[in-house]
């Protein structure tokens, strides 16, 4: 009976060491996608939707793409009816909940494309977070923002 229950200690710290050394991230990340842009731009932004599912708040805090030099987070914000963007070292995603990275608001600002990027192609985007834990995903090329809803189908009229 002792040893079994042994056994059962070992097995379950077994899979509490696996669950750790995993380099993922308890942030899923859903709905990539990058607006295309003209052949000649320097800059690309990306958007997506950060999905925190688990019970502890988590903090993106870069970001990187092979297919492009550098990756930063922006906030677009407008004061006093001028719109400008300022630099998020960390965006906080809380317990349970998600951040949403839209046009007018949070966005990725992908700088110098190594390749020419047009509308249906992929690039993958990877997010390291505060606690050094790791998530990827692959945003799709895009000449607008994907319709679901009404909210997202006005937001592409501002165009
Ligand atoms: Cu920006």
């Amino acid at each position: 009976m002792k040893l079994y229950s042994k056994w059962i200690m070992c097995f379950t710290l077994g899979l509490i060491s696996s669950v750790v050394s995993s380099a993922n991230s308890a942030i899923v990340i859903r709905d990539g996608w990058i607006r295309e842009a003209p052949p000649n731009a320097s800059t690309l932004a990306g958007y997506m939707i950060l999905e925190n599912q688990s019970d502890k708040s988590q903090s993106l805090t870069s970001v990187s793409a092979n297919a492009f030099d550098r990756v930063m987070i922006h906030r677009s914000e407008q004061n006093n009816g001028m719109a400008h963007m300022t630099h998020q070292k960390q965006v906080i995603i809380p317990a349970n909940g998600n951040v949403v990275f839209a046009p007018g608001g949070y966005h990725l600002m992908l700088m110098h494309p190594r390749r020419p990027l047009h509308a249906d192609d992929q690039a993958t985007v990877n997010f390291v977070f505060a606690d050094k834990s790791k998530q990827s995903a692959i945003f799709r090329v895009r000449k607008d923002m994907p319709m679901k809803g009404e909210e997202r189908g006005q937001e592409t009229q501002r165009d």
